[in-house]
Order: structure tokens, then C-alpha cells, then sequence
């Protein structure tokens, strides 16, 4: 059955590999299942035909016959718990990978966006200096007890698994701030994930669409 994800037209983070395809890419390159990727534009996206896909109008979502999903923590579960490669055989084991993806998305990922808003919906507001030492110390505080968890291991829990994609993924996030510099057991954590094959074919495939020539009515094709 083919498997179809939407992707942005073109990136605002011009092939930086940050939206939120890219772990859903990733996901897919790790279960060794080839995809097949439609582009949408943010017009496109609010309109009725996506969001029949996606009620919220966003991306990415996932379409693999009669089953769509959208939500990227979404999508890689279900790869995860459909194709080998993301959990582990061990049902406790797996329980905590479960566990990490969670505490990625309710615990890590939330401060983070906080950053992003705070640097770029609420630039021009006059508290905007003010507030962002305070959110980044929000990132920061889970961060210290992750690198501490982390401690020397490759991995959260054992081998590679879902969760450390999705850790990965939403760390990544940080690197533009420097904040994920400031610890070096994460930082390496993060080069070893994005060092992953699987990885780096998505993310050469995300930056492909995103460099490629825009057509205008000047240059044809
Ligand atoms: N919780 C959802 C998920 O995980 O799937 C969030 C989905 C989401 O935020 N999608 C964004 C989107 O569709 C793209 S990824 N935005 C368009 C809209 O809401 O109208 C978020 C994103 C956007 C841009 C960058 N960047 O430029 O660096 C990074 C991440």
C-alpha cells in the first residue's frame, strides 16, 4: 500500500529540515518504507480537501490507503508499532520508548515553541526582551535532568528507538538558539541521531524540495 505524507511547498526554514516532515521522513527511512510526498501551500492547507486530512490544516499528515493520520508523534507511533526498527521487542521496553515520546511532546517540546513564539510572533512587542531570558530558562531546567538521565549512554533507554527520534527531532529545534550547545552530552546526543542513515536520507530528501528553483511565470517548467 503506498504511503503518502504532505510536506510544505517550501519551508520557511529554507531546507533546515525543522518542520515537522522531516521526523515523519525520518521515521519511515528507519522502517525501510518507501513514501511518496505531497506538497501543499499554507492556502492550500486551510482548505477543505486537507483539512479532511488534517482538521487543524497543517503538516504533516499520513495516508496509507483507508488510514490518515496527522500529529508527526502520531505518525511515527504507528510506524513504530507497524513496522520494525523503532521499538524494541520487549514489551517493557517498549513501554518506556512509549514513555520518552510523551515526555518529549508534553515536557521538552512545549518551552521550545514557547522560544520560537516568544523570537518571532512577539518580536516587536515591548516586553519581548524581557521575557525571553525567562523562557529559555524554561527550556533549560527539563534539559538538565534529560543530560543528567542521559548521562554517557548513545541512547534514552538501549538501542535507538521512536523516542530518541522524537527527542532528537525536537532538540534540533534548539540549535539556531545555542542552547543545545550549552550541554555537550546533548549536543553530541543529537549529532549522533542526525549521524543515523536513515536520517540523513531524509533529510537530503526534505532539502531537495525546499532548494529546488521556484517556477514563475518568468522561468517556465
Ligand atoms: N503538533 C503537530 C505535529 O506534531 O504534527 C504540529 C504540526 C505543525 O505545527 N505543523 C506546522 C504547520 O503546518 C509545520 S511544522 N504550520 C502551518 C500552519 O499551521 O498553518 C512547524 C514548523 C514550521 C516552521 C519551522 N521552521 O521554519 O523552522 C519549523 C517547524
Amino acid at each position: 500500500m503506498t504511503i503518502t505524507i504532505t510536506a510544505f511547498e517550501r519551508s520557511p526554514d529554507g531546507g533546515k529540515g525543522l518542520a515537522r516532515d522531516t521526523r515523519v521522513r525520518w521515521a519511515l527511512e528507519e522502517v525501510g518504507q518507501p513514501y511518496e510526498v505531497r506538497l501543499v501551500s499554507s492556502r492550500a492547507m486551510k482548505e477543505p480537501a486537507h483539512l479532511a486530512l488534517h482538521p487543524f490544516g497543517q503538516i504533516p499528515t499520513y495516508e496509507e490507503g483507508d488510514l490518515v493520520l496527522f500529529e508527526s508523534a502520531a505518525i511515527v507511533f504507528h510506524l513504530a508499532e507497524r513496522y520494525a526498527g523503532l521499538f524494541p521487542a520487549d514489551p517493557d521496553a517498549r513501554a518506556r520508548a512509549v514513555t520518552w515520546m510523551f515526555a518529549v511532546v508534553n515536557r521538552i517540546e512545549p518551552p521550545i515553541l514557547e522560544l520560537v513564539t516568544a523570537k518571532i510572533v512577539e518580536n516587536d512587542k515591548p516586553w519581548r526582551d524581557a521575557r525571553l531570558p525567562l523562557v529559555a530558562d524554561r527550556i533549560r531546567a527539563p534539559l538538565r535532568h534529560l543530560s543528567a538521565r542521559l548521562g554517557d549512554a548513545d541512547w534514552l533507554d538501549g538501542g535507538f528507538s521512536a523516542g530518541d527520534l522524537m527527542m532528537v527531532s525536537v532538540l534540533l529545534r534548539l540549535r539556531p538558539s545555542g542552547i543545545l550547545d550549552e550541554d555537550p552530552k546533548l549536543a553530541a546526543y543529537v549529532a549522533r541521531g542526525e549521524a543515523r542513515p536513515a536520517y540523513q536520507r531524509a533529510f537530503a530528501a526534505q532539502l531537495v524540495t525546499n532548494t529546488r528553483p521556484v517556477c514563475t511565470p518568468e522561468t517556465p517548467g
